[in-house]
């Protein structure tokens, strides 16, 4: 059985929502990126009352250590009114960043009635955002974007889901010649598939390494009471990622700590994506713990690798 797991910084959580500039009911997760230098989070949040008419949003924050933050007061990206008919962008969380050369990328999900479709937003320096469109039906939840071309075509990993039933959401692969049109579609990993998640999957943004594309994913264990989110890896081929070379036997990160068990909503660790430093062997994960504040879990990337490759 695998063994590795990632470690919790021992001072988590890193951001609560009393350190938030705006008055927050919960900080939910974030997307992760390096930006000049600096670690740069996009936090997203659920306000306490409303912000501008907004009940969530996402906000930009840096770090120069990794574990203080300066937040940004006014919000990245915001609920965005691109229908002419009918709305979809009620819910503005759940952010996945992809840098690109030296654009960054934001894919976050559009809630509406049939589930989230998929929005896409750039960025290049945190301050604004240009919105780029839906480039995913529902119910369908947040693209993650690999950071180069594979094959000269752009490459994602997204998640369809489906209401009822024991799978509903797996992880699928799709690729695209200018990041808005997708196709050739592949399913690259149901929930049986991985022993420990057996209700749904989900990715986040893969990272190229050495040993391959280390894609971190969360899973949702339905237990008899309650539901129960862990985080899970796998590594894909580095030139045809629709190809796993191998994914850990067990959760890397299950709610164990407090702030994990306890809060808005209880028994999640979520993440959407991860650093990885190759040169110090090092992934770093800020996740959110229980819906409600960001924490981070490091590990040896060697070792992870090592995990993941030991399960094929
Ligand atoms: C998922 C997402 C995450 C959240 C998780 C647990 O569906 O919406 O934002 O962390 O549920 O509530």
């Amino acid at each position: 059985m695998n063994e590795f797991i990632l470690h919790r910084y021992e001072n988590n959580p890193i951001i609560k929502p009393e350190d938030f500039p705006v008055p927050a009911d919960s900080v939910m997760n974030c997307g992760q990126a390096y930006y000049k230098g600096k670690i740069v989070l996009i936090v997203s949040v659920i306000y306490r009352g409303l912000l501008d008419g907004n009940k969530t949003g996402i906000h930009a924050a840096f770090s120069d250590d990794g574990i203080h933050f300066d937040i940004d007061k006014k919000p990245l990206c915001k609920s965005v009114d691109w229908l002419r008919n009918g709305k979809y962008d009620g819910w503005v969380i759940d952010p996945r960043l992809t840098q690109i050369g030296d654009e960054y990328y934001i894919c976050r999900p559009g809630q509406g009635p049939l589930g989230p479709c998929a929005l896409l937003e750039k960025t290049k320096d945190f301050k604004s955002v240009e919105f780029m469109g839906c480039i995913a039906l529902p119910a369908n939840r947040v693209p993650c974007i690999f950071p180069e071309k594979v094959g000269g075509r752009y490459v994602r990993l997204d998640r369809p889901m489906f209401g009822s039933g024991r799978n509903r959401g797996e992880i699928w692969i799709s690729y695209s010649p200018d990041l808005k049109y997708w196709g050739d579609h592949r399913l690259l990993l149901q929930p049986g598939f991985v022993p420990y998640f057996d209700f749904k999957i989900g990715p986040s943004v893969p990272v190229k390494t050495k040993y391959g594309w280390l894609e971190i994913f969360h899973g949702v264990w339905d237990t008899c009471a309650d539901t129960r989110y862990s985080l899970g890896a796998m590594l894909l081929d580095l030139n045809d990622p629709s190809k796993i070379l191998g994914y850990t036997k067990s959760w890397i990160l299950t709610p164990q700590a407090d702030y994990e068990m306890m809060g808005h909503v209880s028994n999640v660790c979520f993440t959407c994506g991860c650093l990885v430093d190759e040169e110090k062997d090092k992934v770093s994960v800020y996740y959110g713990a229980a819906d409600e504040r960001i924490c981070l879990a490091t590990g040896s990337l060697s070792e992870l690798a090592d995990a993941c490759l030991k399960g094929i």
